[in-house]
């Protein structure tokens, strides 16, 4: 699934369209934070509550930042050691060449795959700052944000946009003499949060404590993730967010095939290339250039036929 050789990818495509019957059943969770905040550590222990509930559990982790890659996935795989250990875990980091599209598209696929295979929790750990958890967002049912007390909102990248997409909050670290520091910033969150309106109705975003070391407020996570699910499934939300999910994957996949085709055709890019000069020397409005590309586009496939 995770080859762009052009043979592979035609078998990926007939392996998804087999599958797909046996796709969407387990309960997709996205968990994003700034690097440090402790979401290796934290899926570990949540992972370890997942699998002692009797459900097999699957890590995917998207991290377009390639040159960290190798790091990270040496340190994921420590911090994950029980869960890398274990039989009913699955932890598959993202693959270092690929780009932000590309790691989002493969982790879907993979979604899809681990599904049809019989997990019944997906994770996707965001390792990657910024873009990253909007994609993350696109393709769980759950999404969940880390934070750390006393850190500044500036430092963790939290615009207000990222805390508008949790679907929970949890402060990490809430152990020794980090504890009482937590329960504040929690509560100063839970201030903010009040006037705020999820998009899921009458779900109020809760915000709680934990520790990965000390494992306290981890159970409360998983609670809270399984009471949004009920939740959600109940007002339909749920599969609303799914069907809409799927229709954007397809918008997506469509932009990159035809980007893919602009970007893979030597006579097209040519084209390409002279229009953007003529656009930066405003020798042509930036319309007229779109429109003589579509056509040198649609002169090609005829071309090919
Ligand atoms: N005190 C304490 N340290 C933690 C906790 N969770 C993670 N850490 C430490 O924080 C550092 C970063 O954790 P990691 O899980 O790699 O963060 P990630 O980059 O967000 O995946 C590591 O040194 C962890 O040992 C926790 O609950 N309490
Ligand atoms: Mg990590």
């Amino acid at each position: 699934m995770e080859s762009s050789l052009p043979e592979d990818m035609a078998v990926a495509s007939l392996l998804l369209e087999k599958i797909l019957p046996k796709t969407g059943g387990a309960l997709r969770i996205g968990i994003t934070g700034i690097p440090g905040v402790g979401k290796s550590t934290f899926i570990e222990s949540l992972g370890k509550r997942i699998i002692d509930d009797g459900k097999r559990l699957a890590v995917l982790s998207i991290d377009p930042s390639s040159s960290v890659t190798r790091g990270s996935i040496l340190g994921d795989k420590t911090r994950m050691e029980t869960l890398s250990k274990d039989q009913r875990a699955f932890i598959r980091p993202s693959s270092s060449a690929l780009t932000l599209g590309g790691v989002t598209a493969r982790t879907r696929e993979c979604i899809l795959l681990c599904e049809a295979a019989g997990y019944d929790v997906i994770i996707v750990e965001t390792v990657g700052v910024g873009q990253s958890e909007t994609a993350v967002k696109s393709m769980v049912d759950f999404f969940l944000l880390l934070m750390l007390a006393g850190a500044g909102d500036e430092l963790q990248g939290i615009k207000k946009g990222i805390i508008e997409l949790a679907d929970g909050i949890v402060i990490t670290k809430a152990d020794g003499s980090n504890a009482e520091a937590a329960v504040s910033a929690k509560n100063v969150l839970v201030n903010a949060l009040h006037f705020f309106n999820s998009p899921v109705s009458s779900w109020k975003t809760p915000v709680l404590t934990s520790s990965a070391l000390t494992d306290s407020g981890v159970s409360e996570v998983w609670r809270m993730i399984l009471q949004f699910e009920n939740h959600s499934k109940a007002s339909g939300h749920f599969e609303r967010t799914r069907s809409a999910q799927n229709v954007s994957w397809f918008s997506e996949f469509f932009s990159d095939l035809l980007q893919a085709d602009l970007h893979f055709n030597e006579s097209l890019k040519e084209v390409k290339r002279k229009l953007e000069s003529d656009v930066a020397h405003s020798r042509l409005p930036a319309r007229s250039a779109a429109e003589k590309l579509m056509k040198s586009y649609y002169e090609m496939i005829r071309n090919s036929r």
